[in-house]
């Protein structure tokens, strides 16, 4: 403690000294004790800004970050799990695409989650992930479970928090890419996976001439089952909707909860064809002024789905857009130019939306979009699907800037959109009930903070929950251009840490971190304390698949054994500190071999691996995890297998051969 206060007695006399022009030598008088850090802070140039982000972001070695980011991990198919304010690494949690350390995809459990996600039969392994979802009680993230979407192919994973790793991988029968999702409803009753491509329905082939008839839009609402901690299909249901793209979603709260709202783009029909002569995609999406916010009621949906007016389509129950227009489950209003993102304020009174080719962001009233439905009256899109007028259903536009996209909340009353072609992080300021937060005029550009380079998403500190939290938000760069040492053409992209504790235009950019593996898109912040993870496995002989005790859980030492039964040879091992039992595996070659391991290790962070060398095979074997694997074993020679985490002197002693008899 006393230790921590130097430090930082020290750093604020560099801080003094730095801001006051301050050179010549740091004196013991000038720069209080010791002096070596005004004498660092002077040696590496720091600017009084440079030591006041350092002051904020340092995190002294033993201390834990009070606030954990979910980010997707782009093209890795992974999920990153970051430390704030430190931004450091803590997990890469394997996903849609396998992860060696963590065992997950090489022999174990994680085979069966990754094959889920076929598409039509075919492995896939790799995704595009866009948006991580915490699940939520009361609009409010409950820290239990997180969701996230594969572009690339339309499918929804689902990780458990109490030990950050992916338990279902869900491809969507009836379409092939997918964007405005993962999204969870404010009680988590259903994550929502909008479309993004028009295709036709049920996945058919239909030519572009037939774009306009035979191409669809499709919505998908995923029932949670918290208990199972599992998306269930059979409650599931999905949505049909014109063939315009359906972009970004997010579900109301408060007042607007049993409704959500995405954003959309195409609804210009075009169907690409610069080749032919025709308009490239880019023109041809973006002639029209407006395109339509969907608004949607999924409260209404649900029954509407429990009635049975619902046709399966591909196994999945699919309510076609005829209905959804007759039972009033969707409606349009107009969007200016070429929109992206759709975020809900925490109190859930507006939506918020931005203009990838407009200065502004459009702010739209839940109680007008209301009362003009109620009123009647509407015009109709070339579907049928009723369209509120903008001008009955806006509240406020509010000129941010060039590429407005998303927006996230803090607990001052301000907004915060990124600006993708200002590479800028715009905050501003909200009205309606937020207006007495904040002294500035309501719905107002308060400060417009230079970012490096392109941002897409931001993130707030649980800044799109019920109950943001202020502090920090992280812009989620495209770019890093000049901001790291060249390592070559392929860049990272750049994260970088803002402090927003300070009202008016004192927001400040505190950290760069690259993330040199993908381009991520969303992310999500939540309080560390909502989390309540395993420290090690509830009890010997953890699945942690099912999240329950492993019926071929080999509890004692002494009950470890290999049983042959015709050409199978099952075995029971037990892994502990640091030996193997068995430690010789005798085969002969074409036998079935099923192979269960347990961890009898109750000591936290005592993981042990195991690696089949020319067998493909590598599990983590965290302290009381049982994991089984299944092969044949059809190559003939003498194989050894052994621990691949360094877990004790004698770790590399931690071994057994695998002999495969001709
Ligand atoms: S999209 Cu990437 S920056 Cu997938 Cu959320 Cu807007
Ligand atoms: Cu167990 Cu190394």
């Amino acid at each position: 403690m006393k230790r921590i206060a130097l430090v930082a007695l020290a750093l604020l006399a560099a801080l003094v000294l730095v801001a006051c022009g301050g050179a010549g030598p740091a004196t013991p008088a000038a720069s209080g004790l010791p002096a070596d850090a005004a004498a660092v802070a002077q040696a590496r140039g720091l600017t009084a800004d440079d030591v006041y982000a350092a002051m904020k972001t340092y995190t002294p070695s033993g201390k834990l970050d009070p606030y954990i980011m979910i980010a997707s991990g782009g093209q890795s198919g992974q999920v990153l799990v970051v430390g704030l304010p430190s931004m450091r690494i803590l997990k890469v949690i394997g996903v849609f695409t396998p992860e060696p350390w963590q065992g997950y995809g090489f022999g174990g459990s994680g085979d069966a989650i990754l094959a889920g996600g076929k598409v039509n039969g075919k492995e896939v392994l790799w995704g595009d992930t866009h948006h991580p979802s915490i699940s939520e009680t009361n609009g409010t993230y409950d820290g239990q479970f997180a969701f996230i979407n594969d572009k690339a192919n339309a499918r929804l994973a689902v990780i458990d928090l109490r030990d950050f790793s992916t338990k279902q991988i869900i491809k969507n029968p009836n379409a092939i890419n997918d964007h405005g999702g993962a999204f969870v409803t404010p009680n988590t009753e259903y994550v929502i996976e909008g479309p993004q491509y028009a295709a036709p329905l049920g996945w058919q082939y239909a030519p572009l001439d037939q774009y306009k008839e035979k191409y669809v839009g499709l919505v998908t609402l995923w029932k949670f089952d918290r208990l199972k901690g599992r998306v269930d299909p059979s409650q599931s249901f999905q949505i049909e909707l014109p063939p315009y793209w359906q972009d970004l979603c997010d579900a109301g709260k408060g007042p607007s909860d049993g409704w959500f709202f995405c954003n959309s783009f195409n609804s210009e029909l075009a169907v690409g064809g610069v080749e032919l002569g025709q308009p490239p995609f880019e023109a041809g999406t973006t002639k029209n002024d407006t395109d339509y916010l969907h608004i949607f009621n999924w409260k209404k949906a649900a029954e509407v789905f429990q009635a049975g007016k619902a046709e399966k389509i591909n196994g999945m129950a699919v309510i076609r857009l005829k209905t959804a227009i007759a039972e009033g489950l969707l409606y349009f209003s107009p969007e200016p130019k070429s929109p992206h993102g759709s975020d809900v304020t925490p109190g859930g009174e507006f939506i918020v939306v931005g203009g990838k080719l407009d200065p502004h962001v459009t702010i739209y009233s839940f109680d007008k979009i209301m009362a003009a439905i109620k009123a009647g009256e509407l015009g109709k899109d070339q579907y049928g699907v009723p369209v509120i007028p903008l001008n009955q259903a806006m509240e406020a536009q509010v000129e941010l800037g060039l590429g407005p996209l998303h927006t996230v909340f803090d607990d001052k009353g301000y907004a915060y959109t990124s600006l993708f072609l200002d590479s800028a992080v715009a905050r501003w300021s909200l009205g309606g009930p937020y207006a007495n937060k904040h002294p500035e005029k309501a719905w107002s550009l308060v400060q417009k903070l230079p970012v490096q380079y392109n941002i897409g998403h931001i993130a707030a500190l649980e800044g799109d929950t019920a109950t943001p939290g202020g502090q920090y938000v992280v812009a989620l760069n495209k770019w890093s251009i000049d901001r790291f040492a060249n390592i070559g053409p392929l860049l990272p992209q750049n994260f970088q840490l803002v402090d927003i504790s300070k009202g008016g235009d004192q927001m400040k950019v505190l950290y760069d971190m690259p993330v040199g593996m993908a381009e991520p898109h969303y992310a999500q912040i939540i309080k560390a304390e909502r989390l309540k993870p395993f420290e090690v496995y509830p009890e010997i002989g953890w699945n942690a698949e099912t999240m329950s005790k492993d019926p071929n859980a080999t509890l004692k030492q002494e009950d470890a054994k290999v049983v042959r039964t015709g050409n199978t040879v099952e075995i029971w091992m037990t892994v502990i500190r640091s030996h193997y039992v068995p430690e010789q595996v005798k085969v002969k070659k074409g036998d079935h071999v099923i192979w269960h391991l347990t961890s009898l290790e109750r000591a936290r962070d005592a993981t042990h691996g195991f690696a089949l060398s020319g067998y493909n095979i590598n599990l983590s074997i965290e302290p009381g995890k049982t994991e089984t694997i299944e092969f044949v074993a059809d190559q003939a020679g003498t194989y050894s297998y052994f621990c691949t985490e360094f877990c004790s002197a004698l770790h590399l002693e931690m071994l057994g051969y695998f002999l495969v008899e001709p």
